[in-house]
């Protein structure tokens, strides 16, 4: 059963859908700059159209009326609303959201909107980005327009969404804007966008705003690759790394130990009273799951695996045998178009590792989670139309979700979280950053040369799953039932 009160929602990011990147007053975005570079998309995709969204807004939501999702997540374009990232406030940018809550709330789809889902002004990009302390202080500002222009229509506010992603492909491993490849970038990146996201929430707090507040991480559980010591202790690294850096500081005032005493990633330093900015109570915590990451000692053959480092259209897939660790495939495990390993067992793992490590972590939304493969158009003569049988797709999003909601019932391994909701990424197709239109994450698909938009199998089975509000009890039931259609 799907509890009481738990929310069903699917999640979209204003840079993949919207499109519309010069119109009504918005300024440019650094990813707007970085994306038009040869060799950083793949197959050269621009996210100049995308999905069109900015001028189909409208009958996207009504497609959202017919899945009968509760609520939707999507982000607020900084670059449209405040073009320079600072200072003046463009009235068309704001006008856009206006209307886009107004249709929510006419179609009783409840908005949990994300302020800063990496659309960076390129005028903040070019004083440093998240290299400069400067840009945290302009979000906190960006959150207090944001607050006073919808706080009374939000029922739900995401400050920041994957820092760890942004720190990462953007600072240091260039692979999304704005692609600086420098990893003593690490610590002043993380913190920046720390620090943002507690100054956003600051400024919520201090307009009243009635909506709940959180802020998103991704989570992966790292596994080592084998019992070797070495294997042990790079995974204990690469957690700390890719997890606990962004967690631990949000929710316990503190950075690992292991960052602390290293100094791991440079010489950076900062300001006592930070922490307590960053660590002010939330009211959910938002977590992404994807997969888990499975790590060995030493560079290996490829720092990830060969599919993941293709799909993202780079040069990873060099052997780099100086580095202290790699990701290495799953045995025996279906993998995504990304390249992405399918477990959703680890979901549970992933939950009930936040439990143990957080003893006070606020209820917990699953913000995220999805999967891209690559569907195929089936032709249904006799019932004259299309059809798309992502039966794949549909299984991830069954599994997951029925781990989540096993994993936090009472007697599961993290029944400790107060699990209140989950949103499938993504509600359609979308540009997938560096991995451009090749990897389609949504229950809808969207035809990129002609806007049409078609639900997928995957669609029907979350539309039946809201009505009934009970998973069925098989993910193999599910594809049958979606399947007989
Ligand atoms: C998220 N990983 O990014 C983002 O929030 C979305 O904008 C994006 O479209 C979606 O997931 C799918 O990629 C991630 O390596 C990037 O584990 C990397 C990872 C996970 C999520």
């Amino acid at each position: 059963m799907v509890p009481t009160g738990f929310t069903l929602g699917v999640a979209t990011a204003a840079f993949q859908i919207e499109g519309a990147l010069d119109e009504d007053g918005r300024g440019p975005a650094g990813w707007d700059v970085f994306a038009a570079k040869p060799g950083t998309i793949v197959d050269g995709h621009s996210p100049a159209v995308a999905c069109d969204h900015y001028h189909r807004m409208p009958q996207d939501v009504a497609l959202m009326k017919e899945l009968g999702v509760d609520s939707y997540r999507f982000s607020l374009a900084w670059p449209r609303i405040q073009p320079d990232g600072r200072g003046a406030v463009n009235r068309a940018g704001l006008d856009f959201y206006d209307r886009l809550l107004d249709e929510l709330l006419a179609n009783e789809i409840s908005p949990m909107v994300t302020l800063y889902h990496w659309d960076t002004p390129l005028a903040l990009d070019e004083d440093g980005g998240w290299l400069n302390r400067d840009t945290a202080y302009r979000l906190g500002e960006f959150a207090a327009i944001a607050a006073a222009a919808y706080g009374d229509r939000v029922a739900r506010w995401v400050t920041i969404n994957e820092p760890a992603t942004v720190t990462t492909n953007g600072y240091a491993l260039g692979l999304h804007s704005p692609g600086k490849a420098d990893f003593a970038n690490g610590l002043p990146t993380v913190h920046h966008q720390l620090l943002g996201h507690g100054l956003a929430l600051q400024a919520l707090r201090a307009a009243k705003v009635p909506g709940e507040i959180g802020m998103t991480n991704v989570y992966s559980p790292v596994v080592p690759n084998s019992g070797n010591p070495l294997d042990w202790i790079s995974a204990g690294a690469m957690d700390v790394a890719q997890n606990r850096l962004y967690a631990d500081p949000v929710l316990t005032g503190k950075y690992p130990d292991l960052i602390r005493a290293a100094k791991l990633f440079s010489s950076f330093e900062h300001p006592d009273e930070d922490m307590a900015v960053i660590s002010q109570p939330l009211d959910f915590y938002g977590l992404n799951y994807y997969m888990p990451t499975r790590v060995a000692a030493g560079g290996g053959d490829s720092p990830v695996p060969a599919a993941m480092a293709e799909a993202m259209g780079d040069d990873l897939r060099d052997a780099t045998p100086g580095a202290p660790l790699h990701i290495e495939p799953w045995p025996d495990t279906e993998t995504t178009a990304y390249g992405w390993p399918v477990k959703p067992e680890y979901m549970a793992v992933a939950l009930k590792e936040m439990a143990e490590r957080y003893p006070k972590l606020p209820p917990v939304i699953i913000t995220e989670g999805g999967a891209s493969f690559v569907d195929v158009k089936v032709r249904d003569k006799s019932a004259n139309r299309t059809f798309i049988p992502d039966e794949r797709r549909l299984r991830y999003l069954s599994d997951h979700l029925g781990t989540a909601l096993r994993a936090t019932a009472p007697g599961g391994e993290a029944e400790a979280i107060d699990l209140r909701g989950y949103y499938v990424w993504s509600f359609m197709d979308n540009f997938e950053w560096s991995g451009g239109y090749k990897q389609p994450f949504g229950l809808v698909h969207v035809d990129f040369e002609t806007q049409v938009r078609t639900p997928k199998a995957s669609f029907y089975w979350f539309q039946e799953l809201q009505e009934e509000r009970k998973l069925a009890a098989s993910a193999d039931a599910a594809v049958a039932a979606a399947a007989a259609g």
